[in-house]
């Protein structure tokens, strides 16, 4: 209310002194105003309108609108890549055998055998194992227990034979019946004897070319040993021509087609 009284009281004090110079041509002294109370004049005539103002500024950004309606659904998108390979899986159940095929064609007609070198050979093979068959067992008789003396090996061979066959047997394997020269040798023999339990075996010595001349079977002659029993040789029955050695290291003069073990002997310079 102040500015507005202010306001007026200037109004009607610039308009005063208009009036009051261009009445009076002298000043008034402005105590007037104030001490005047300001009485409205009378209504002017109304002024001519004013021209069209500036254009105002811009208002402020006004508050976010409500939200609008959920718009369309979109077009369906275009297929993605192939994602990795996934773990392997169990092994599955082993399935039913399956049906059997068909029958395979016939083969080709087989070559003629020639079998008559296949047995030939089958035959030889079959002497040979025999053969081995016997090797071993001798073999076997000498890792049991083999005499030696200075100069020969002894073998009791512990099959029984006949006097040809067992020096057969003893030549076949590189030596002879056992020829006992000396007294040593001759108790190596006998002690194999013992040793074994046995109580005679057949050795090298015989009169089988003439009569009452025994000689070893190597057909050396005997010189200075020998070994009889009492009242031996007797060529009982005019039918002894071999000789045998017994436990005691003694030699009898027996028949040559009695079966016995036999003991071989073999250089040691040739084993
Ligand atoms: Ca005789
Ligand atoms: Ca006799």
């Amino acid at each position: 209310m102040g500015g507005e009284k202010l306001v007026a009281c200037m109004l009607v004090t610039v308009l005063s002194l208009t009036l009051i110079r261009s009445v009076y041509g002298q000043h008034m002294p402005e105590e007037a105003c104030l001490v005047q109370i300001l009485v409205p004049g009378l209504k002017g005539e109304p002024g001519e309108k004013g021209e069209k103002g500036a254009p105002g500024r811009p208002g402020r950004i006004g508050p976010p609108g409500e939200p609008g309606p959920p718009g369309d659904k979109g077009q369906k998108g275009s297929t993605g890549h192939y994602g990795k390979m996934g773990p392997a899986g169990l092994k599955g159940i082993k399935g039913d055998m399956g049906d059997p095929g068909p029958k395979g064609p016939n083969g080709e007609p087989g070559v003629p055998c020639e079998c008559a070198p296949l047995r030939k050979m089958i035959g030889e093979m079959d002497i040979q194992v025999a053969q081995l068959t016997n090797e071993l067992k001798f073999i076997k008789n000498a890792v049991a227990g083999i005499k030696e003396t200075d100069s020969k090996v002894y073998l009791l061979v512990k099959e029984e034979k006949r006097y040809r066959d067992a020096e057969v047997f003893c030549k076949g394997r590189g030596g002879h019946l056992a020829m006992p020269k000396d007294a040593a040798a001759n108790r190596a023999i006998a002690g194999y004897i013992t040793e074994a339990g046995l109580s005679r075996v057949y050795i090298g010595i015989n009169d089988l070319e003439r009569e009452g001349h025994f000689v070893y079977v190597e057909r050396s002659p005997m010189t200075t040993f020998s070994k009889w029993r009492e009242g031996e040789p007797n060529n009982a029955y005019d039918d002894e021509d071999c000789v045998e050695m017994v436990s005691s290291g003694e030699w009898i003069d027996v028949a040559c087609h009695l079966t016995m073990y036999f003991v071989c002997e073999f250089d040691k310079d040739k084993v």
